[in-house]
């Protein structure tokens, strides 16, 4: 048996000499390191990214660090992550072929993930920041988000195995732990690592965290969060885990993946859209961006749209697990009886989205982890008004969710927010 080699972190310099023998990532690149070119690329707030290109092609090698990235190692955080995100991958590529980047190795002493380089794939966050309509956004991560929560459920799995993946992905506990903090407590006091536009925004954050029905409403959200374990969520999807071209979308970075309310993740990508909708004026420098609007509420649109339809065909096609079992309905001839269980699912779902849809908003203005939607823009007045507008909606939506019947109306009311001349 071969001695496993403490842990260490790779670099630029390194990676040849440590990976060089790895048949891999060899079978992919070219074995002759070199060859070899390697650039770190991490832009993300926790690991380390390489891009390798040998004579034969590119991979990715992703590594996780023992302290958070953004803060330093004032911030220990587990390598254990790298562990959930490569089987989250795994549970991914089964529930929705083709959505996320291949898997080439995985080491867990090392905490990394050699994988398909996507090219010549861009962050979705930053396609919409240059103002480029990507055409399948919609259709790609509504089918994804429907084919990963329900076949991750209850709704479709035999009890036995969901249960055996909810025990895996429950140790997760300290990438948890980022997200109920940042995105549910954090943005409401005046926590440590907590920064906004100042002084422009600093009358509107102290009204929000008096907003006793805010903070109210965010508790009762981060309750839904940690107590509804109904299926294996991504847990960070937002539009920099997304990577895109014209025609072709990947969902990557899921190392936040555990189990929770299916309404997680959907709320956290429209919350996304919203805020590239919000921030576009912020862009507007090389040209007016009023279609580049009206085509992130159009995508907010099919997105959910897709949501519901793959979702409840799912519903009706493969409902094998032990909820709303078909012996109860279908099958003594009650279709409407499943139907309406299914209204009943899908409406609660649509609530808490706008829910979680509205502290995501929040705390990319208010916390540590903000977003480049807003952070790009370098005129802090004209930042601070994109920033207010989207405050005031997503206090909206999280406050008044459960009156919020359509996304039309939700779409309304950002197109309504958007054009005031004063918050
Ligand atoms: C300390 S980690 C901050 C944020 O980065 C990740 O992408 C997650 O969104 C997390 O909340
Ligand atoms: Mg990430």
């Amino acid at each position: 048996m071969t001695a496993k080699l403490p842990f260490e972190a790779l670099s630029v310099e390194t990676l040849a000499a440590r990976l060089g023998a790895n048949e891999a990532l060899c079978s992919h690149i070219g074995k002759d390191t070199s060859r070899w070119n390697v650039r770190e690329v991490g832009d993300g707030n926790l690991n380390l990214v390489f891009i390798v290109e040998g004579a034969t092609g590119a991979a990715v090698v992703k590594q996780a660090l023992p302290y958070v990235r953004l803060v330093g190692d004032s911030w220990p955080l587990p390598l254990k992550r790298s562990f959930f995100e490569y089987h989250a991958l795994t549970r991914q590529q089964a529930r929705a072929p083709g959505s996320v980047p291949a898997i080439h190795h995985f080491d867990e002493g090392q905490a990394l993930i050699i994988m398909e380089y996507l090219s010549p794939h861009i962050i979705l966050r930053r396609a919409l920041i240059e103002g480029r309509q990507l055409p399948k956004i919609a259709r790609d991560i509504g089918l994804f988000m429907a084919r990963t929560l329900f076949r991750g459920s209850d709704l479709h799995m035999a009890a036995k195995d969901r249960k055996a993946d909810l025990a895996l992905f429950a140790d997760n506990v300290e990438l948890c732990d980022i997200t109920e903090n940042l995105v549910f407590s954090d943005p409401y006091f005046d926590a440590k690592m907590n920064r906004h536009t100042s002084p422009q925004l600093d009358r509107i954050v102290a009204e929000l965290r008096a907003d006793r029905d805010l903070k109210v409403e965010a508790q009762r959200l981060k309750h839904i969060f940690a107590a509804n374990a109904e299926t294996l969520l991504h847990g960070d999807l937002h539009s920099g885990s997304i990577m895109v071209t014209d025609t072709e979308t990947r969902m990557i970075d899921p190392e936040f993946a555990f189990y929770g309310p299916i309404a997680f993740d959907v709320g956290m990508l429209l919350a996304n859209f919203w805020m590239a909708f919000f921030s576009q004026r912020g862009h507007e420098q090389n040209g007016k961006r009023d279609t580049m609007r009206v085509y992130l509420l159009d995508v907010t649109v099919e997105t959910w749209s897709v949501f519901r339809t793959e979702f409840s065909h799912l519903w009706r096609t493969e409902r094998t697990g032990m909820l709303y079992q078909k012996s109860l309905f279908e099958d003594q001839g009650d279709r409407l009886g499943a139907e309406q269980a299914l209204d009943h699912m899908l409406h609660q779902v649509w609530t808490d989205m706008l829910g979680f849809a509205g502290v995501e908003v929040h705390r990319r203005i208010l916390g540590l982890a903000h977003n480049a939607d807003f952070e790009t823009i370098a005129d802090e007045d004209l930042r601070a008004t994109c920033e207010a507008k989207a405050l005031k909606f997503g206090r909206h939506i999280a406050v008044n969710r459960r009156q919020i019947h359509s996304i039309d109306e939700v779409n309304k009311l950002a197109a309504l927010i958007e054009r005031e001349n004063r918050i």
